[in-house]
């Protein structure tokens, strides 16, 4: 399998816990985001949306990083990384999405280079919106881990989940432009027992072959 991927990118972040995870080493394809790579000809067909992360598994390219986590919690099962129980399954996943469908897409290069291009916004501003929409959307996390009753080292229990992988990248991006995260003492918490275990160490952007 090849990977196509970008050390600091937290999409890509996500996929490598799980691979981890899942005993897997697929071959890294580097794609430098700040390079503009994702927007060449080869790398728009690899993936027409000019996005890492991308999962080539030899038959076809798989994209979108929870499309590929869910691919392979489907093909490679064990260790699970979601529950067995179907609410708490949806639970698990809601949290995912706070995440990856309502923080993310806000704060992504694209955006913030069309914020600072076209719209002409300073760093200020824009470092403003970024912690705005990070803040807002974790203290969101937060509230949704602290009502799921906290069992466990991790957002939803004893092992990790598709929730925990996605917090942890959200949790690296958001320190790299310091957002406050005084408000998320669940979720720090959680980021710190997570960084014990080397499938989350092992996947962190500074120890990546492509990182600067
Ligand atoms: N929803 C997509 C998001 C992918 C995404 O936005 N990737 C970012 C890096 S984290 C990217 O490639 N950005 C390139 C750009 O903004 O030009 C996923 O989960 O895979």
């Amino acid at each position: 399998m090849k990977f196509y991927g970008y050390y600091r990118s937290s999409a890509a972040y996500r996929c490598r816990i799980a691979f981890n995870l899942k005993g897997l080493a697929p071959d890294l394809v580097p794609v430098h985001l700040r390079l503009g790579e994702q927007r060449s000809d080869t790398y728009r067909s690899v993936n027409p949306q000019e996005l890492v992360p991308s999962l080539d598994i030899g038959t076809r390219v798989l994209t979108q990083s929870l499309a590929i986590i869910e691919w392979l919690e489907e093909t490679h099962p064990e260790p699970p990384l979601l529950p067995g129980d179907p609410e708490a399954r949806a639970e698990v996943r809601a949290f995912a999405l706070a995440v990856a469908a309502d923080i993310h897409p806000l704060n992504n290069l694209r955006v913030l280079q069309y914020l600072k291009g076209p719209l002409g916004q300073d760093q200020a501003a824009i470092d403003a919106w970024y912690r705005h929409w990070v803040e807002t959307g974790l203290a969101a996390c937060e509230a949704l881990v602290v009502k799921g009753g906290r069992r466990g080292p991790y957002c939803f229990g004893d092992s990790p989940t598709l929730a925990d992988l996605c917090l942890v990248p959200q949790l690296y991006n958001a320190r790299r432009f310091n957002a406050d995260l005084s408000g998320c003492p669940n979720l720090v918490a959680i980021d710190a027992h997570c960084a014990t275990h080397p499938a989350f160490a092992n996947a962190a952007p500074d120890v990546q072959p492509d990182a600067e």
